[in-house]
Order: C-alpha cells, then structure tokens, then sequence
C-alpha cells in the first residue's frame, strides 16, 4: 500500500465511525422538580419530558422530587428537557452530577 491509498483508508475509516459515535452519545440527567405535589405529577412530568425528540427513557419521582432522564444527546439538551417540564407548569433545574 503506498502512502496516498493509506491516508485514503484512514479517511474512509473517519467517516465510517463518527456517525456511530454520535448515536452512542446517550446521556442521563437528573432534574430536579421542586413543584411536584401529589402522585400525579411526576406522571404529567414523565410525559411532558417523554414527548421531547430523542428523549429515551423517563423515571419520575414524588420522593425525592426528582426526574431522571435518559436521552440522545445528538437530538436534545438539558435546555430542551427543563422547558418541557416549564411548558407542562413544573419548572426543573439539572442536579449536578454525582
Ligand atoms: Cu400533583
């Protein structure tokens, strides 16, 4: 292999692996969702946050006040994720990661 054919291959192999890394870029935050009240919330919460493009699993709870979200961080953002709990009237803010 000369070395024109061997920068070639590396090139194809760049391409051929960033979009597999970006799909396994899955992310978990915890918000926290200091407003819910009764054992209905964290459902409203759950749903709210289930709807967001990419958001890939959602465990809402009333003890502690907490939602913990599993989503694709090529598709959305914490920015996403704490205005859906907002627009669903439960403000959230990220807890910093333990
Ligand atoms: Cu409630």
């Amino acid at each position: 292999m000369n070395k024109r054919s061997l920068f070639a291959a590396i090139a194809l192999v760049g391409v051929a692996a960033a979009p597999q890394a970006s799909l396994a870029e899955q992310k978990t935050v915890v918000l926290s969702v200091p407003s819910m009240n009764c054992a209905a919330c964290p459902i409203t919460v759950r749903k709210a946050l289930e709807k967001v493009p990419g958001v890939q699993n959602v465990r809402a709870t009333l003890e502690p006040s907490e939602a913990v979200v599993m989503f694709d961080d090529a598709k959305t953002g914490v920015d996403k994720l704490t205005e859906a709990t907002k627009r669903a009237g439960y403000p959230s803010s990220i807890k910093p990661a333990k």
